[in-house]
């Protein structure tokens, strides 16, 4: 599997489309697999990452880059689609446009019949943070299985970060729809992004 992984990530991957708003979205016909979680935690960076391109999706020091649900074709032919979208809790956007991302987000995640998994992505540096803990909590009502992954590893001691996964790990443990296996990963270095490709490609066959 994690050779498969491999290949079909390093193979065509092609931006399909932008949706604003639902009625854009395209019709749901292949396996999905979500980026979802706090503004500026690297959900851009990480689909580029994992994709071994650098600008695929777009990515910004200033948070509230990504502003629209991004799909992104996945092997010739089509294996599954994968999903960047604006961030939670960005505080610096007018109100009614971060009420706009929340809806379009948060109803995407719960009503989407080919979403296969959610990858809810958390900074390693911060943990999990009551916003996190909303969408998790969110997506355990609508029976919609995720992955914690933690992002940015690069940025703290790999004391601190262990440290970390395991109260991440053992708080994902409460949650009905959290998958068990959590990632630690830096878009930087590289590490962790093998694994999630293979996690990646299991749900996406699920
Ligand atoms: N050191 C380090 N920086 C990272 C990593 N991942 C992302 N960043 C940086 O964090 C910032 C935000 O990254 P994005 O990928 O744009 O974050 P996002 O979650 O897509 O943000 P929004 O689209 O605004 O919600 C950028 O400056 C990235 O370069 C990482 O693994 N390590
Ligand atoms: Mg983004």
């Amino acid at each position: 599997m994690e050779e498969r992984a491999r290949k079909l990530f390093a193979g065509p991957i092609a931006f399909l489309k932008s949706a604003p708003g639902l009625q854009f979205l395209p019709d749901a016909t292949v396996p999905e697999i979500a980026f979802a979680g706090r503004s500026n935690v690297g959900k851009s960076s990480l689909l580029n990452a994992l994709t071994n391109r650098k600008a695929l999706a777009r990515t910004s020091n200033t948070p509230g880059r990504t502003q629209e649900l991004n799909f992104f074709d996945v092997g010739e032919p089509l294996q599954f689609r994968l999903v960047d979208m604006p961030g939670y809790g960005f505080a610096e956007a007018p109100k009614d446009l971060v009420r706009k991302w929340r809806y379009l987000v948060n109803d995407f995640l719960r009503g989407r019949a080919m979403l296969k998994r959610t990858l809810v992505l958390v900074d390693s540096r911060h943990g999990l943070k009551d916003v996190d803990r909303e969408i998790m909590e969110m997506l355990d009502k609508a029976a919609a299985s995720y992955h914690l992954v933690l992002t940015k590893a690069d940025k703290i001691k790999p004391t601190v970060l262990s440290a970390t996964l395991e109260a991440t790990k053992a708080e994902a443990a409460r949650h009905p729809a959290a998958h068990p296996a959590l990632f630690a990963t830096s878009s930087e270095t590289g590490a962790g992004i093998a694994e999630l490709r293979t996690a990646i490609l299991e749900a996406a066959l699920t």
